[in-house]
């Protein structure tokens, strides 16, 4: 069953653009599988916090998780290396991959429950506390269980494909072989203490060390791409930034050595 999941994203995706107007190219999709009993999700109650739920919680009797990340083109990505702003193809690129997954998500929503099972119907983003930005669904843990990727210090999943692209996740009772997850670290910080060029690259001061420890403000990232570049930039669609990940060693695939 798992390859005909697998076949039916990698269609729909290779057909997408018959269907809407995309600008956007995307590399290969990383689809990844996991068993919806996984100790982990038991552990993002701790890691993320209690409001963050179960698959059971939206599906009853939830066996499995597909995830699939969506990774952008390297001329998209090499667009937005340098300025403070954005550039116009990453902004598009993310919201016609935030489109491009709530899509993907109904049909297969749609597809799954035709074949008798139920299925979630999960947004690509926009579920959060605003106060907090916090979600009660993190695609990137979710994703990080189904083995698809490791964490970077600057948060992102990193794939076999890199960092750069989108997530999405679809919960069902449908049974799915778990697919397997490595204990090798991709970020090269994590691997050997080097690298950090995500940290330094971050236009506004949402990373900070402490001894040794990277701390994440969610504010002033928040800052950088909803009030900050909308404010001063006035061209720019907003809605992005993203600088922390575009041309780094872990942008494009895994990182081996620099
Ligand atoms: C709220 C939100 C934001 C907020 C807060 C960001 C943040 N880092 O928390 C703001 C508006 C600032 C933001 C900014 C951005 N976002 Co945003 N955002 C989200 C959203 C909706 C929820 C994230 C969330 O709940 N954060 C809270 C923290 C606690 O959870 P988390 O970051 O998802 O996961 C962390 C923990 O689980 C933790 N963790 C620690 N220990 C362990 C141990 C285990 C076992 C596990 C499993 C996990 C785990 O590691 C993770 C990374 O730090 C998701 C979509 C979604 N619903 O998942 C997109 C999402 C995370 N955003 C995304 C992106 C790309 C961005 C930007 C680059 C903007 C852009 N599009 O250009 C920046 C990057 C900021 C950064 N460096 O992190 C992508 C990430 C893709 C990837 N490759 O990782 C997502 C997944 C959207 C998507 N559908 O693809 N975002
Ligand atoms: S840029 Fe370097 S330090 Fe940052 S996440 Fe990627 S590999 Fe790790
Ligand atoms: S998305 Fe922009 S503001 Fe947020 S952490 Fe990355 S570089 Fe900094």
């Amino acid at each position: 069953m798992n390859q005909k999941i697998i076949g039916l994203i990698r269609e729909y995706i290779e057909k997408y653009k018959n269907w809407k107007p995309v600008e956007t190219i995307w590399r290969e999709p990383v689809i990844g599988f996991a068993d919806a009993e996984d100790h982990l999700f038991f552990e993002l109650k701790e890691i993320i916090g209690a409001n963050h739920v179960l698959p059971t919680d939206i599906v009853p009797h939830a066996k499995s998780v597909i995830v699939f990340f969506l990774p952008f083109s390297k001329k998209i990505v090499k667009s937005n290396i340098f300025g403070e702003e954005s550039s116009k193809e990453w902004d598009y690129a993310c919201i016609e991959t935030n489109n491009l997954i709530n899509d993907l998500s109904k049909y297969l929503h749609e597809t799954i429950t035709e074949m008798g099972f139920n299925a979630s119907l999960l947004p690509s983003t926009y579920n959060y506390d605003e106060e907090k930005l916090i979600s009660d669904w993190s695609h990137r843990s979710v994703a990080y269980i189904s083995g698809i990727g490791k964490f970077g210090i600057n948060n992102m999943l990193i794939t076999k494909s890199g960092c750069c692209g989108r997530l999405g996740s679809v919960i069902t009772d449908m049974e799915l072989t778990p697919s397997l997850r490595t204990s090798e670290e991709y970020c090269l910080y994590k691997v050997n203490g080097t690298c950090k060029k995500c940290i330094e690259k971050c236009v506004n001061k949402a990373f900070e060390w402490q001894n040794e420890i990277v701390i994440f403000n969610r504010q002033s990232c928040n800052e950088q791409i909803y009030e900050k570049i909308v404010a001063e930039y006035p061209i720019g669609l907003g809605d992005a930034c993203g600088k922390c990940m575009c041309e780094m060693p872990c942008s494009y695939g895994i990182p081996r050595n620099i």
